[in-house]
């Protein structure tokens, strides 16, 4: 087994691709390639992609999620997806649209009053600070109901919906500007900006595109609506957009196609829109300074309001100079910014090259006044041949563009040829390409759009995923493929199906840059990141009703929901107030009623608030819907609903057996010697804990913490039990007994977790084959029966070596040949008392020798165990 690992980290360290490693693998790797035909590539790909168990990812990529108005957190290099978050869908994981704060959260995003239950996301955006990722806020389109949303990074969660007031479509965005001062988001299909009928004859009239410029609140990570505007342009299909950074800061690009204005009619005899709409050579390429028009939207002679919401007249934009237009091949696509802000990256999609625009060039032709004309609405057009940089034959149907930090390096995704392609946009000089599998869209690099770009790996997002993965009917997944780009040639590395909708973009960060909470102040309402107003603390739970409407003070935490019966009229208003009292790391309870369509996720100090009309007669078990601890299915309670207007006929009692007095006093005793005796090693392991300075290392003294949240509620519990042995009731001191030993093996669950982590800080440092030897001792098996510091199903090891003559001749004979050792007297005596014998586990020498080292290891620690 050491010896395939060995020969594995020899394959990723060097010397791997130019000499031959097959020949070099041996033993157990050499068979696993030949069953499962891998080649010696395919080996160094997996151990490029693979995480051993406990380590994490480098990056962390969220993508759209299409069609399911959700986004996808997945790792990068192991591809493992690690989240859905809950965007413009209800999603009953997360509680998201089925308790109340988040279901306001989704009806923010209302149009017109209709409710919306579904996103076409597909441009996620990390919120930046100088151009750079700051790991805070996450926005994201929706392009078939125009509006965007803001997910906040420290709990992952949606807070803001927004919705564009004035456009019937989006696309192009949303797209930070570097200091996140605005997110900007470009409409698509041309169309009103009131909500009135406007007959298609007057489409060059009546229809418009434009710019949304969203005023955004990096602080508290809003949007301010009431401060933020739209740049009317031309009903060109405005589409995908970036903002300016470093050198174009206050700038902001917009792509077009059907600059023709063509409108279709295929029945009224019209050649379809396709043919229409790319009749052109060029389209344009909109060139406008939101920092200017932000200014100026101030002031409202500058502005139209529509729909309640300020519009910058074209007119008036022209006037000030913020608005331009450059010719761009015919209905591209990607328009991206690169690190340093200077040069802007048209795709062609119908042209086979790419466009290298120079902002320093358009800024001079700007300054100048030095246009070639206007555009059949007074915008001001710049020359393309001066604005331009270069342009590169890439091949068929570029799309969109990463960076990576090598000077002049760019990605771009071809659609039609299904490649990605590695070129230099200074020099203009194609380097590479390599094939993806089929009809890529964007590619996601490391960073790969910031002013910080990290290279590594390109993610190519290819539409079509047939003929790579098992057949799952007619819907295929999507295909995302890792690419290594560290080499001077791309590596396609590992596939990736998505099933979750087609996700148009994804952007990627560096893990380090994220830092979500684990928990929540006590009683938080997470969509507000306020104190929730139904914030209910241990001791507080009640039931109030006012008139018909019964409000429900409620907490959870391991391993009841409290209270566990609420009994109500039929029609009555419920509002279920919820906290998870929990302070532990991962321990979410969910909340449900049957049959009554709610659910909640609650995380650790969680405040949630289900609100709803008991509207159906009858018994309704709720329960914790996480399997949150081993008394998870207990978690429950009765929400019982009467009707005021019947008569219910109690029913037959029925004379049940009971218990003796004795039988109960038996009981009792035996449930509180149990506790003594668990209470015995449980301050043991606090004696350890205190006499090793736990308060001193984070990670235990966290631990130890939340071990007595729980010890903590004993006394209380004591109490009641010792009140119900006055009163002479048995059967309740006996429960209240049982509630207490519940709440120690729960501290002692955290406890010796605490325990073990302490020895792992405070114990000798392992030379490198001691700890080859740990894990040996772990793989190998030993562990089952040998357990540290325990006599387990076989004897305690520590000691073993001073325990024998030549104590490592000894041992090491006996894990190489148990067999040959069965008559020695000591052995046998073993054998004997275990009912079992030490088998043969096939090691060999070197990894007896690791072992011993282990155990030396173990004997200098020995008090620790
Ligand atoms: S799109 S495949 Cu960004 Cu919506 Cu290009
Ligand atoms: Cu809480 Cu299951």
């Amino acid at each position: 087994m050491k010896k395939s690992f060995s020969t594995i980290s020899s394959l990723v360290l060097g010397t791997a691709l130019t000499t031959s490693v097959a020949s070099g693998a041996t033993g157990e790797l050499a068979k696993i390639m030949k069953d499962r035909g891998l080649s010696e590539v395919d080996v160094i790909r997996a151990a490029k992609t693979y995480n051993p168990t406990g380590v994490k990812d480098k990056y962390v990529v969220f993508s759209s999620g299409g069609q399911s108005g959700q986004m996808i957190v997945y790792g990068v290099p192991s591809m493992r997806i690690l989240k859905y978050i809950a965007v413009f869908t209800p999603e009953p994981w997360q509680g998201y649209g089925y308790d109340k704060d988040s279901i306001d959260v989704l009806r923010q995003g209302n149009i017109r009053g209709r409710e919306i239950n579904w996103g076409d996301t597909h441009h996620p955006a990390l919120s930046e600070t100088d151009g750079k990722y700051d790991g805070k806020w996450l926005a994201i389109n929706d392009k078939a109901n125009p509006r965007i949303a803001i997910i906040d990074l420290a709990d992952f969660e949606t807070k803001q919906i927004v919705v564009n007031p004035v456009f019937k479509s989006d696309h192009g965005g949303a797209f930070f500007t570097p200091n996140s001062e605005h997110i900007l988001e470009a409409a698509q299909y041309a169309a009103p900006f009131d909500n009135n009928y406007h007959p298609i004859e007057e489409y060059k009239e009546t229809y418009r595109g434009g710019v949304t410029v969203w005023k955004f609140d990096p602080k508290i990570g809003r949007v301010v609506p009431n401060d933020s505007y739209t740049i009317e342009m031309p009903p060109y299909m405005q589409d995908l957009s970036d903002s300016g950074k470093g050198l174009s800061n206050g700038w902001g690009f917009t792509n077009s196609f059907n600059s023709e204005m063509y409108t279709g009619g295929i029945e009224v005899g019209m050649p379809p829109n396709e043919a229409g709409m790319s009749r052109n050579d060029t389209d344009y390429l909109h060139v406008y300074n939101w920092e200017k028009l932000y200014k100026l939207s101030k002031d409202p002679k500058n502005v139209k309001i529509i729909n309640d919401h300020k519009v910058i007249p074209m007119d008036v934009a022209v006037k000030n100079n913020a608005l331009f237009l450059i010719p761009e091949p015919k209905s591209p696509h990607g328009v991206d910014v690169d690190p340093t802000g200077q040069y802007i990256v048209v795709c062609g999609k119908l042209d086979t090259h790419a466009s290298v625009y120079d902002f320093k060039k358009i800024k001079k032709l700007i300054d100048n006044k030095e246009f070639v004309g206007k555009d059949p609405f007074g915008i001001p057009i710049l020359d393309m041949k001066k604005s331009l940089h270069g342009q590169v034959e890439l091949g068929l149907g570029p799309l969109h563009n990463q960076y990576s930090p090598v000077d002049g390096e760019i990605y771009t995704s071809l659609y039609v040829d299904s490649q990605v392609v590695k070129w230099n946009f200074k020099t203009l000089k194609v380097l590479d390409k390599e094939n993806v599998h089929y009809n890529i869209g964007h590619l996601a690099g490391m960073e790969g759009k910031s002013a910080d770009p990290q290279g590594e790996y390109i993610i190519a997002l290819n539409k079509l995923a047939i003929d790579r993965f098992q057949n799952v009917g007619p819907l295929h997944p999507q295909n995302h493929q890792l690419i290594d780009i560290s080499g001077k040639t791309m590596d396609l590395l590992v596939d990736m199906p998505l099933p979750l909708g087609e996700p148009h973009q994804a952007v990627a960060i560096r893990a380090s840059k994220l830092h979500p909470h684990v928990r929540y102040e006590m009683g938080t309402n997470t969509k507000t990141g306020k104190q929730h107003i139904g914030k209910t603390l241990a001791g507080q739970e009640r039931i109030e009703r006012d008139g018909n409407h019964v409000k429900v003070y409620g907490t959870l935490v391991r391993s009841h929901i409290n209270p566990e019966r609420i009994t109500v009229n039929k029609g009555d208003r419920v509002t279920m107030y919820l906290t998870n009292l929990e302070r532990a790391e991962d321990e979410t309870h969910g909340f449900t009623v049957d049959h009554y369509n709610l659910h909640g996720s609650l995380e650790p100090g969680e405040t949630i608030e289900l609100d709803f009309t008991a509207d159906i007669e009858g018994v309704f078990p709720y329960y914790c819907t996480e399997f949150c601890s081993a008394l998870h299915l207990e978690m429950m309670g009765y929400l019982m609903v009467k009707d005021p207007n019947k008569k219910y006929e109690s029913a037959q009692k029925i004379k049940m057996k009971s218990m003796t007095p004795e039988e109960l006093k038996a009981e009792y005793d035996k449930t509180v010697a149990v506790n003594n005796a668990t209470d015995a090693v449980i301050q043991s392991v606090v004696k350890f804990l205190k006499d090793n300075k736990y308060q001193d290392h984070k990670v235990v003294a966290n631990l130890v913490t939340d071990a007595f949240d729980q010890y903590n509620q004993i006394p209380a519990q004591k109490k009641k039990a010792d009140e119900a042995v006055k009163a002479g009731e048995m059967e309740k001191a006996i429960l209240f007994e049982n509630m207490i030993w519940q709440l120690m093996v729960k501290t002692a669950d955290v406890g010796i977790r605490a325990k073990d982590a302490l020895v792992r800080i405070i114990a000798t440092t392992q030379s490198t084959a001691a700890a080859r030897g740990e894990k040996t001792f772990a793989e190998g098996g030993c562990n089952g029966c040998h357990v540290i510091g325990k006599v387990s199903s076989g004897p305690d090891l520590t000691g073993v070596l001073q325990r024998h003559e030549n104590g490592v001749d000894w041992v090491s004979r006996f894990i190489l040949d148990p067999q040959s050792m069965y008559t020695d007297p000591y052995v046998k005596g073993m054998i004997d008392y275990f009912n079992l014998k030490m088998p043969n586990q096939h090691m060999n020498k070197e990894e007896v020798k690791d072992i011993i080292e282990y155990l030396k290891w173990v004997d200098e620690n020995a008090n620790l165990f």
